[in-house]
């Protein structure tokens, strides 16, 4: 009966939290993540914060979130500490000016690390669930994220229940939580279609402090539609891929693919989709976006494991009315278990991600804008580039209408290293770095990847360093990110004044 917990208000739910307390929060991007609580924290904090008195909290969630939760409480600057992963406009400005505490990790590690203690337990789990009973079986909505790490961990569950999701979701997700070191034994998962652990996560009732009743939809944001150039990065990305098949380096049944978040990365899924010469796949991967599920519809996509699934609500909605048909294609699992390396190596997987910025030796920057300001964090994409079958990162050649070069001499920051990017796309074609020293990965990244209106200036670049293993040039590294910051714009380098 699930009469036997306490029904509040999102306000008197709030009321439980106090300054300082450590909060995790469930969902993985605004899919799944509580919406009520958290604004109504951040109402209580500014209620405190006009009577003088000091309110933050810690927060751990999966990934982002959506505005009602990471944008509320920027707004609100009650945010102390802050991970692994966001990209809310507000709270990045305010983890760019020091206001909020940010530390962007891998995804796959938060739940051990929060397990091991090497981060302050959390006190209080605040979950969206779309069902509960009285055993304490909690069935979680669009995603899973770091929910049964959280729920296990927390002194107190506050329970979100979302009466958007229905009941039925039961099912769709995979609850496993592997032992900790010295005791942990591998993952039993060998393909992404395998089930190893609980539809619920199952917690003492005793824990669950109150329910919150909502009926507020996920906050996702719609996709920008498809241009001229995430097309023909797309269709790079496919012609690059059906020519691994045809060489016969990727198997003939294919190998499961992860795609990462944005605009590009769904505009690729769309891409392979489109492709005759790829077959129907497989998907192992993080974040289910729009481009899956269209992928479903026409048979591209066989099946999909993953830790959230951020659709469009209309996306959803649709499901919805049919949710019997994605009932054996479709799995959600803990980003610990999605994100996983072992599963990564294991499964072979293709991993397709963005990158902010690459340097001419294939070096990548997912996360730092001219290497001060954040921009969203590194999310899964190291979990799954570092132990990748073939890592494959994507971006436009230009940014800032052209002003910005994305390839550089040097990263401003470094998420992936050259030893573990395997390929760089852009709209104007495929650097494969695999097997070839520095100056030959600079070559090849040069001429097949680099905007033309930087290509000569990249390769005079070259020329600078003297001989050496790796063409680097310490004192003219950065003065393409210099000559911007200072004019507004990379073009026209003379590399005469770097000597
Ligand atoms: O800024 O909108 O102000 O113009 O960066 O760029 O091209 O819209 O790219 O939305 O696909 O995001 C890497 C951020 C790409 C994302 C990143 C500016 C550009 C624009 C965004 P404006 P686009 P997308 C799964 C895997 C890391 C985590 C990851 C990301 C803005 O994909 O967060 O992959 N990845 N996780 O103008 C300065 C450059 C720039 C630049 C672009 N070189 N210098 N600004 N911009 N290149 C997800 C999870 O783990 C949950």
């Amino acid at each position: 009966m699930r009469q036997t917990y306490k029904f509040v208000t999102a306000d008197e739910a709030a009321a439980y939290i106090n300054n300082g307390d450590m909060v995790g929060f469930s969902g993985f991007t605004p899919a799944g993540s509580p919406k009520a609580v958290p604004t109504a924290l951040a109402k209580r904090a500014e209620a405190l914060h006009a009577e003088g008195k000091e309110f933050k909290i810690g927060m751990y969630t999966g990934a982002s979130t959506g505005d009602s939760l990471d944008g509320a409480l920027a707004r609100a600057n009650a945010i102390l500490f802050r991970t692994p992963y966001q990209s809310n406009k507000d709270l990045r400005s305010a983890l760019n000016c020091n206001d909020a505490h940010y530390f962007d990790m891998h995804l796959s590690t938060l739940p051990q690390e929060l397990r091991y203690g090497f981060m302050p337990k959390p006190k209080f789990a605040v979950l969206e669930v779309c069902d509960f009973n009285a055993d304490g079986e909690l069935v979680l909505t669009t995603a899973v994220g770091i929910s049964p790490t959280v729920a296990n961990l927390a002194d107190y569950i506050i329970l979100e229940w979302n009466h958007k999701h229905p009941k039925e979701l039961r099912g769709f997700h995979d609850i496993y939580e592997p032992q900790d070191p010295p005791y942990r034994k591998e993952i039993p998962l060998y393909k992404p279609s395998d089930r190893i652990g609980s539809p619920v996560i199952k917690v003492d009732p005793k824990k669950i402090l109150c329910v919150v009743e909502t009926e507020l939809p996920d906050e996702v944001g719609g996709f920008t539609p498809v241009d001229e150039v995430t097309a023909k990065i797309g269709a790079n990305v496919a012609l690059f891929l059906a020519n691994e098949l045809k060489a016969g380096r990727i198997p003939k049944e294919f190998l499961p693919i992860q795609s990462g978040v944005g605009n590009i990365a769904n505009a690729v899924l769309g891409s392979l989709g489109a492709n005759p010469d790829i077959p129907p796949f497989e998907m192992y991967t993080e974040v289910i976006q729009d481009a899956v599920i269209d992928l479903m519809y026409d048979g591209n996509v066989k099946f999909a494991s993953g830790c959230s699934l951020t659709v469009s609500n209309a996306v959803l909605e649709k499901m919805y009315s049919n949710l019997d048909f994605f009932r054996d294609k479709l799995v959600l699992r803990p980003q610990e278990i999605s994100n996983n390396p072992e599963l990564v190596r294991r499964m072979g997987l293709i991993t397709i991600n963005t990158a902010l910025e690459a340097d001419i030796f294939g070096n990548v920057n997912s996360t730092h804008v001219l290497g001060q300001k954040m921009m969203n964090g590194i999310g899964g994409s190291g979990d799954f580039t570092r132990n990748a079958y073939i890592s494959i990162f994507t971006t436009p050649s230009t940014a800032k209408g052209g002003k910005i070069s994305s390839i550089v001499p040097m990263v401003s920051h470094l998420d992936h290293s050259e030893h573990s990017v395997k390929v760089i796309i852009t709209e104007h074609g495929i650097a494969d770095l695999r097997g070839k020293s520095p100056i030959q990965r600079a070559n090849e990244i040069i001429e097949n990847c680099v905007a033309p209106e930087y290509q000569e200036v990249l390769r005079d670049y070259l020329k600078t360093s003297g001989k050496c293993h790796t063409n680097q040039n310490l004192s003219a590294a950065f003065a393409m990110h210099n000559q911007f910051k200072n004019t507004g714009s990379m073009e026209g380098i003379n590399w005469e004044d770097y000597k």
